[in-house]
């Protein structure tokens, strides 16, 4: 008995010590994991089912980059500490997210438009029975312009209602989201969600703005924007974002769904428009972001040769970020936020991100480490996001109170695994399983 106290005591201790080096003082040293590694919270430690075979891998060292110093998203524009989840709700989470439209995605213009929602196709006995169908499409229109976002939904039959659902920003061909279900896809597993009881939908990121530079004059920025685009106007991954939140105003007026379980995610490209719709729309629960790297989850200020930079992704993509992003290139420590930051703003609501091994253009451990470092954010609220863990093995995944990150084996995709990862961390999320 006393034994056991005392293990427990020194266990307490050793984690307050490990959160310190993991969150305190928002400097990275590369190479100071494996250290940590050994005294991670083994409890918090679920194994992904899929991927066994990698199991005791861990993730590569890091490559040599410059020592760098993360800004503190406690520290207010004034100089002081945020001490409260009061201030931080009332004070620096808008300081943040006007940092963020600013310097990084954009500001969405506040041009008025109308909004209607028609299903247009609806199957009571889709997948065999065991969903329904919506096909929904959200039309917003201004004046005689006006852009059609459709939407496939699949609702499970034999679960209670309202149930939560997943929506899915696809950045990929719209067969990946077959409302016949005749093409399936691991990019948008619907009968694994079913199955699960939850609803799940898609909606194709270029309904709301194709993804090519086109001088802004396609998608929401030809519905919407003024005559002459301000330096921070908005690029195409705050549209993608903005459309999401579109969706999520037909879900709202949809029965059959839980409102308050609605997990927003997106893989690269679509993780880091699902990342700043969650950060932005306090209405999605969970915000899960795959593999979204540069801009998305990974830290900006972590420079390493083969990792996706800030200049090259403005100049790759000139058209997903707003101008002003543009003269941080090369420049990233002189950037007023970190992608921390971008984490630290969907708190106290869930965060789930997942990375993959061979994946180093996004930077695994640089998304790890964001969560991480948005950990003191979530305290605030007595959350304990990732806590002190440290990175998982390969093929596992940290399950934490607020906070999930998990690391697979293989390339650049969103997987079935993937997938299984979120959907037990939403059932954690949700109250589904203690
Ligand atoms: C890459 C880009 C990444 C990522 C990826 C994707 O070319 O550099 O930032 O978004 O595309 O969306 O698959």
């Amino acid at each position: 008995m006393f034994k056991s106290k005392l293990r427990q005591a020194v266990l307490i201790m050793l984690a307050m010590v490990y959160s310190a080096a993991a969150d305190g003082p928002a400097k990275s040293h590369p190479g100071n994991w494996s250290r940590q590694r050994a005294q991670r919270p083994e409890e918090q430690v679920v194994r992904s089912k899929t991927d066994r075979a990698a199991q005791g891998r861990t993730f590569q060292p890091d490559p040599d980059m410059p020592a760098f110093t993360l800004p503190d998203p406690l520290l207010g524009a004034d100089g002081r500490r945020i001490g409260t989840a009061e201030e931080w709700k009332t004070r620096r989470r808008h300081e943040i997210l006007e940092l963020f439209r600013k310097n990084v995605y954009g500001r969405v213009p506040d041009t008025p438009y109308t909004k209607s929602f028609k299903v247009v196709h609806q199957d009571p006995q889709a997948m065999g029975g065991a969903a329904t169908l919506k096909q929904v499409q959200i039309t917003l229109s201004r004046g005689q312009a006006s852009l059609t976002i459709s939407v496939v939904l699949f609702i499970p039959n034999r679960a209670p209602k309202p149930v939560p659902a997943f929506l899915l920003i696809c950045n990929r061909g719209t067969e990946n989201f077959d409302p016949t279900r005749e093409r399936k896809s691991e990019f948008w597993p619907a009968e694994e969600a079913i199955a699960r009881g939850y609803a799940i939908a898609a909606f194709h990121n270029e309904d709301v703005d194709p993804d090519k530079h086109d001088g802004f004059k396609d998608g929401a920025h030809g519905l919407l924007d003024a005559a002459v685009r301000p330096p921070d106007a908005w690029g195409s991954i705050s549209a993608w974002a903005w459309g999401a939140s579109r969706v999520m105003d037909y879900f709202e007026t949809d029965a059959g769904l839980a409102r308050d379980k609605i997990a927003v995610i997106g893989h690269s490209r679509g993780g880091k428009a699902a990342l700043w719709a969650g950060a932005q729309d306090e209405r999605f629960a969970l915000v899960v972001s795959n593999e979204s790297g540069c801009t998305g989850a990974s830290l900006s200020r972590r420079r390493f040769q083969g990792k996706e930079s800030v200049a090259r992704i403005n100049t790759a993509f000139p058209h997903w970020f707003c101008e002003t992003y543009k003269t941080y290139n090369g420049r990233e420590d002189a950037l007023p936020v970190d992608q921390h930051m971008l984490i630290a703003l969907i708190a106290p609501r869930a965060v789930a991100v997942g990375s993959a091994e061979q994946d180093l253009w996004a930077d695994p451990r640089g998304e790890f480490l964001s969560v991480v470092h948005a950990g003191p954010v979530y305290r605030l609220f007595g959350r304990q996001a990732l806590g002190p863990a440290a990175m998982p093995e390969i093929g596992a995944a940290l399950h934490g109170d607020g906070a999930h990150y998990h690391i697979r084996e293989g390339k650049h995709d969103l997987t079935l695994s993937d997938w299984q990862s979120y959907l037990d961390f939403a059932d954690k999320v949700f109250g589904r399983v203690k």
